[in-house]
């Protein structure tokens, strides 16, 4: 980890100064395929498709699979962009958003969510248990209590502690991109039976406001699902996800006919052209796999990176990019 931090580090300090590289100069692969196939944002990824995988892998549900794989990531005590022991808000408070949604559309969401092991699981609760899409806050908290049965829980990771009394000395709120600032896990899947589903969770951006939601628990944003089209994943920048419904847009130029790694790459440009003269400071990527099984990523910077299994493939690929 220290090692690709420092690498990271470097390259963006030449991020401003670089040209455009080509597609054929970027590493990656547009040629996976698979069914069933798992993909995951960011490098744990491939731990969490194993999880995922002992589910698809004996013809279990996309759903189930991408529940349990993405919980792996969120009970991880030395995690510290996911679950209870990733970095806090500027107040000290690590608060949490995820969703999760299915290609018939159903889908749950909590966000602002505070003291629960595994927000993925409570937005499945509200799929499944409400009449509802969004809980949020001591809502979502109570629910989580009340109905699903979960509890109240802490979890003191010492690294997430020291980073955040580093970051009080100066109280600047100054993202970097591709450290754990931006580690968000979003993962897509196709199940035996050709169904489709995913599921996004985060503490959202390191020292963000006291209140602050992303784009991972917003359908549409940070996660769109749809049997017709797609399934599609982001990670980054909430707030520029957000601005232009990223995942919802790669989904509808795939329902379009566009191979997911263009359409991937549209949006991340789409993102490019409002924000020119910010760029070097903003990354975003997106995964997304269409109804054939084929497989697309694309980010804004040099350094994302995605994990893909099928049963022929358990690979980390570094997505292809728009600039160093
Ligand atoms: C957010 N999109 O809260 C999230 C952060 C993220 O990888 O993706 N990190 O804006």
């Amino acid at each position: 980890m220290t090692n690709r931090r420092n690498f990271i580090k470097n390259t963006a300090l030449v991020i401003g100064s670089m040209p455009f590289l080509s597609l054929a100069e970027s590493k990656g692969n547009s040629k996976i395929k698979g069914k069933p196939i798992v993909v995951s944002t960011w490098d744990f990824g491939k731990v969490a498709n194993q999880e995922a995988w002992k589910i698809l892998s004996e013809k279990g549900s996309a759903v189930d699979a991408v529940e349990k794989g993405v919980m792996f990531v969120e009970s991880d005590p030395t995690q510290m962009s996911v679950g209870l022991a990733a970095l806090p808000d500027r107040d000290g408070h690590p608060t949490l958003d995820a969703c999760i949604m299915k290609g018939n559309g159903d889908c749950g969401s909590v966000v602002f969510l505070e003291h629960i092991m595994h927000p993925i699981s409570v937005a499945r609760g509200v799929m499944e248990k409400t009449p509802h899409i969004i809980l949020a806050g001591e809502g979502a908290q109570q629910f989580a209590i009340n109905t699903l049965g979960m509890k109240i829980e802490t979890v003191i990771n010492p690294k997430s502690q020291d980073a955040y009394q580093e970051w009080l000395k100066k109280s600047e709120y100054k993202p970097i991109i591709n450290i754990e600032n931006h580690d968000t896990i979003g993962m897509i899947a196709m199940d035996a039976n050709g169904l489709l589903a995913g599921a996004c969770t985060t503490s959202g951006l390191a020292f963000k406001m006291h209140g602050r939601v992303g784009d991972s628990p917003i359908i549409g944003a940070g996660l769109f699902v749809d049997e017709d089209a797609g399934a599609v994943t982001a990670t980054g920048v909430g707030e520029e996800v957000i601005r232009i419904a990223g995942s919802h847009l790669v989904a509808e130029l795939m329902r379009n006919g566009m191979h997911p790694e263009k359409a991937c790459k549209t949006a991340v440009e789409r993102i490019y052209k409002r924000k020119k003269d910010n760029i070097k400071n903003i990354q975003v990527g997106f995964i997304a796999i269409n109804l054939e099984g084929e497989v697309g990523a694309f980010g804004i910077h040099k350094g994302f990176t995605y994990a893909v299994k099928t049963d022929t493939i358990d690979e980390i690929y570094q997505g292809k990019f728009l600039m160093e």
